[in-house]
């Protein structure tokens, strides 16, 4: 298992965080449950904001009219609202036992390292690496890179999460995959999956549908969302492993990336 690249060391980012810590929101845009469950704290914390600014200080009394008693009456309404609502969201958090991951490849690799086999006969040339050509999110996105010689290379990236030992999780992976493979060439296979131990057989890769985009003509890259839910068990040392990459099925050169990865671990 090679690490990725110094130069992706040095320049990625990856917007990691709990669900019970939200830090960033600028990168959710294209994570569509997390956007959803942090639209709804985001939205909480803007209205408290919000009625602050507009709530009249206790100064400007002296000057009270009927204009800004309603204004008063307004933003306690407001702020009795807001009380109401605000156990249901913390409700959600404490209820949601799933750990929230998202990485967008901006910086720091954040743990991922890259992995192949069947990579010889002859051999193949492959990478992994932050690229800026396109991005999902922001401004990178991961770039796999396969001259795939022998016509049955399978690359991947791969990261550890740290979980309960020896334990049953709901794993949701999502991501969007930049593909070029429209209907006038023969797809790849998507390989993602999830297990208790890093890759280290064909047997052990999670083989998924095509890498195809679709298209009825040759428009390049486009956008394509994929995601997939597995049932995981964790192992004793408190680990699950989960990989995303190709398999490539032809005898080609070809470049895919992924971006904006949303991983969610849900314990059983
Ligand atoms: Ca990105």
């Amino acid at each position: 298992m090679d690490s990725l690249p110094n130069e992706a060391l040095t320049r990625q980012t990856g917007s990691v965080f709990r669900a019970h810590r939200p830090q960033s929101f600028t990168s959710l845009s294209h994570s569509g449950i997390l956007l959803q469950d942090q639209s709804v704290r985001w939205h909480g914390r803007e209205g408290c904001a919000g009625w602050a600014r507009r709530c009249p200080r206790h100064e400007d009394w002296g000057h009270t009219n009927l204009k800004m008693l309603r204004q008063l009456l307004v933003g306690c309404a407001a702020a009795a609202l807001l009380l109401c609502l605000l156990p249901c969201a913390c409700g959600v958090d404490q209820e949601d036992a799933a750990r929230y991951f998202v990485f967008s490849f901006e910086g720091p690799t954040l743990g991922w390292s890259t992995g192949g086999v069947h990579l010889d006969n002859p051999a193949v040339v492959y990478n992994i690496q932050r690229a800026v050509d396109v991005a999902r999110d922001s401004v990178s996105s991961a770039k796999f890179y396969l001259q795939n010689l022998n016509g049955r290379a399978k690359i991947w990236m791969e990261r550890a999460f740290d979980v309960d030992s020896s334990a049953d999780y709901e794993v949701t992976v999502q991501y969007s995959l930049a593909t070029a493979d429209w209907d006038g060439v023969a797809p790849w296979t998507i390989l993602t999956g999830v297990g208790p131990r890093a890759v280290s057989t064909v047997d052990e890769l999670g083989i998924q549908g095509t890498t195809a985009n679709r298209s009825s003509s040759d428009v390049g890259f486009l956008w394509v969302s994929k995601r997939y839910t597995f049932d995981a068990h964790s192992s004793s040392a408190g680990k699950v492993y989960i990989h995303i990459g190709v398999w490539g099925t032809t005898v080609a050169t070809r470049v895919y990336y992924v971006d904006s990865v949303y991983i969610s671990l849900k314990r059983r």
